[in-house]
């Protein structure tokens, strides 16, 4: 195995029109993370590059200290770069692991670039290769600006209808650009969670609110989305649209008693946001073991999806926990590709009960495995996520 880079990176793709609150969200999750007061016992989080870092940072001190947001954002991309470094490198275990860093790039772009024609053609081409970006993702996030259900109260199936149809025309006009010479598309987001930002303005919702709203007024603008990506992607079966669900909320926003002009952002106030790591680590990995047991996935696929998920579960079973050996055992040999070596490993670490994954987090930190006590946190933080009615994971 090559020395370097001894990383895994995952995509973060947000998808949101203007001013649903996609900058402020990467703020948020970066953020808190450089705070004096933070802890994390497992990984630290840092900006590959400081000085994005620090306009991040700024962003969220503006919003801590100043009630002050983000400004808009206009005419460019960016992308984000954080590394989340596992602790403990120097230790016996952090010899055998196959990487020290989940890399996570991190695509913040002008919502406008989804609402208005481009202005030029450097421009059209700025948003072309930005989409491509994005679409190096696993999963996607559909942002549903909860500011505006709240202005379309009653009729919030007129805002869904053009959000969702918005999007869906931004999809077939790129559709030429983006299959360039392919046919189908074999690296794109597999999964599209819709989530709904600003949650905080609905303090009595949990996500069942919320999904029964957009299946109940906009479940047929979902389908028509549905099949639009589906005629994009090579096995389009392996596509989860509209079947996972979130809450984020990045700071309670709410008018100053003292002066209704002006808003109070208390940043402590945070929904979500510790799930965006687990989403983008594990629900692949989870959701591929699933659609590997229903159908036939060609491994060109397979390698873009939750890429290095084999490498990840072969680690584990390597690293002598009975857990995953005992699964291992008793798993039925499935599907056509039950012969390679890593699967049933994959298998076993996706179909972890939580109290076996429990355990093993527990191990993991007695031994100073930092990587398996990560994996496992991350997935355990998935598990509370959806105990908390924060998230809905596809049952398929
Ligand atoms: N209540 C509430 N308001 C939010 C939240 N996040 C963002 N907002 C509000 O939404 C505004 C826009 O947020 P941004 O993050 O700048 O939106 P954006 O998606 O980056 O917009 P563009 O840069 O234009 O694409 C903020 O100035 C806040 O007023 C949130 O979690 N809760
Ligand atoms: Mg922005």
């Amino acid at each position: 195995m090559a020395k370097y880079p001894r990383v895994r990176e995952q995509h973060i793709a947000v998808f949101g029109e203007s001013g649903s609150g996609k900058t402020v969200l990467v703020s948020s999750f970066f953020g808190p993370t450089q705070e004096r007061s933070y802890s994390n016992d497992l990984w630290d989080l840092v900006a590959d590059d400081t000085g994005q870092g620090n306009r991040l940072y700024q962003n969220y001190l503006g919003m801590r200290d100043r009630a002050r947001p983000p400004a808009p954002t206009k005419f460019a991309a960016t992308t984000y770069y954080f590394s989340v470094k596992l602790k403990g490198g120097d230790n016996a275990a952090a010899k055998q692991r196959p990487f020290d860093a989940l890399r996570l790039a991190w695509h913040d772009y002008p919502g406008e670039w989804f609402e208005e024609s481009p202005s030029s053609e450097e421009e059209a081409n700025r948003r072309v290769d930005t989409f491509r970006s994005l679409l190096g993702s696993d999963v996607a996030l559909l942002l549903v600006d909860g500011q505006k259900l709240l202005d379309y109260k009653g009729e919030e199936e007129r805002y869904l209808k053009s959000l969702l149809t918005n999007f869906r025309q931004v999809v077939l006009r790129l559709k030429d650009d983006l299959l360039a010479d392919e046919n189908r598309l074999v690296e794109f987001p597999r999964i599209w969670i819709i989530a709904l930002s600003k949650a905080d303005l609905f303090p009595d919702w949990d996500i069942y609110n919320f999904r029964d709203l957009v299946i109940e007024k906009a479940s047929n603008h979902i389908d028509d989305l549905r099949s639009t990506l589906k005629d994009l992607v090579e096995t389009p079966e392996a596509l989860s649209v509209g079947e996972d669900f979130m809450l984020l909320s990045s700071a309670k926003f709410e008018p100053s008693a003292a002066d209704p002009d002006h808003v109070e952002i208390d940043v402590t106030q945070r929904v979500g946001l510790d799930l965006i790591l687990p989403i983008a680590s594990m629900l692949p990995l989870e959701r591929r073991v699933q659609w590997n047991e229903q159908m036939e996935i060609p491994r060109q696929v397979l390698d873009t999806l939750a890429d290095g998920a084999e490498t990840l579960a072969a680690f584990l079973v390597g690293s002598k926990f009975s857990v995953v050996e005992s699964l291992v055992s008793k798993l039925p040999k499935i599907g056509p590709l039950a012969t390679k070596a890593a699967l049933p490993a994959l298998v076993a670490v996706a179909k972890m009960a939580g109290s076996q994954v429990r355990d093993m987090n527990t191990q993991a930190r007695a031994h100073n495995d930092f990587l398996t006590a990560t994996l496992t946190q991350l997935k355990l933080d998935l598990n509370h996520g959806v105990k908390d009615n924060l998230l809905i994971k596809s049952r398929k």
